[in-house]
């Protein structure tokens, strides 16, 4: 009775979207690498390559060396940390406003949401300065747009909770966007291991742990696999203003969980490739999103 009802649910499934379904996701799953899904995959590439030829020459003119090098590392592994970068008046500007603004979203975070920081802190879009622009335009071949932007605190959790439950992605994951997305996260407060810093796994290393051993977000032992194949788990400690740039498609991570008495402040922004000149460093929903999540905006 039971196995009819999960099997009528699923035919239902296959048939409204069958891309978004067994086997097709794990078919992507072996071909791509990662656990995005086969239209933010597919989408996510078009979008690249169709931004870049679009943007002209001009955005993939050759940067100076000291960029040129981030680019490189960025390409190789899906990860650039840029420890201190934000200057500390705008962090302390930042951190002030948002702040205040802030509304708990569970027993153990609280959150300002992209529209609320849009309107009364629009002055969050000043993280991304020339030189990130710099970074991004060149590893786009294109112009950029912010996407979304969200603020959390993080403050701390019991750990048989933490172990059992995802209670802000501490569970090792791939998101689930179009790969031509990177994640743009910044600390807001000093941030040691003991407040429970961002995970990451380079995207080579994702790429043959989700092909052989990952099959579920809270049964990935990634420490053992660390230990195992030598795939450095990075983390983002630094102090307030320290950044990192991150293909959260293609690189598992995870929010880690801070310890007691500890918390983490921190901003995420989404940002996608353009086109369009105009669009450049400024807030701008992405049309491809909408193919890639049909059913979550409108
Ligand atoms: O560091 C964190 O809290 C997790 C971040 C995350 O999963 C994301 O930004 O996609
Ligand atoms: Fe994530």
């Amino acid at each position: 009775m039971q196995l009819s009802r999960r099997s009528v649910a699923y035919a239902k499934a296959l048939v409204s979207d069958p891309l978004a379904n067994w086997p097709f996701t794990a078919v992507a799953r072996t071909v791509f690498g990662n656990t995005a899904g086969v239209r933010q995959n597919l989408y996510g590439e078009a979008q690249r390559i169709y931004c870049s030829l679009l943007s002209g020459k001009s955005k993939r003119a050759t940067a100076s060396d000291e960029i040129g090098m981030k680019v490189q590392e960025l390409r190789r592994n899906g990860i650039l940390l840029l420890d201190g970068h934000c200057n500390a008046k705008l962090v302390e500007r930042l951190r002030e406003r948002l702040n205040e603004l802030v509304e708990p979203v569970s027993e153990f975070a609280e959150a300002v949401t992209s529209e609320k920081i849009l309107q009364l802190c629009p002055e969050v879009l000043d993280v991304v300065d020339n030189k990130i622009a710099s970074i991004l335009h060149t590893y786009y071949g294109a112009y950029i747009h912010v996407d979304d932007v969200l603020y959390r605190v993080h403050r701390s959790v019991p750990k048989e909770v933490a172990e059992n439950e995802e209670v802000f992605s501490n569970f090792w994951h791939c998101d689930s966007s179009p790969t031509s997305e990177i994640a743009l996260l910044v600390v807001l407060s000093d941030t040691d291991l003991s407040c429970g810093p961002t995970h990451a796994i380079a995207k080579q290393p994702t790429k043959s742990v989700v092909r052989r051993t990952y099959r579920q977000r809270h049964t990935f032992a990634a420490s053992e696999i660390e230990a195992k194949n030598g795939h450095k788990i990075h983390r983002m400690v630094g102090k307030a203003g320290t950044l990192m740039l991150v293909e959260t498609t293609k690189c598992l991570h995870k929010a880690g969980v801070p310890a007691q008495g500890k918390n983490r402040e921190w901003l995420a922004f989404r940002i996608f490739p353009t086109a369009d000149r105009a669009c450049d460093r400024k807030f701008y929903k992405d049309p491809v999103y909408r193919f890639t999540h049909p059913k979550k905006r409108g």
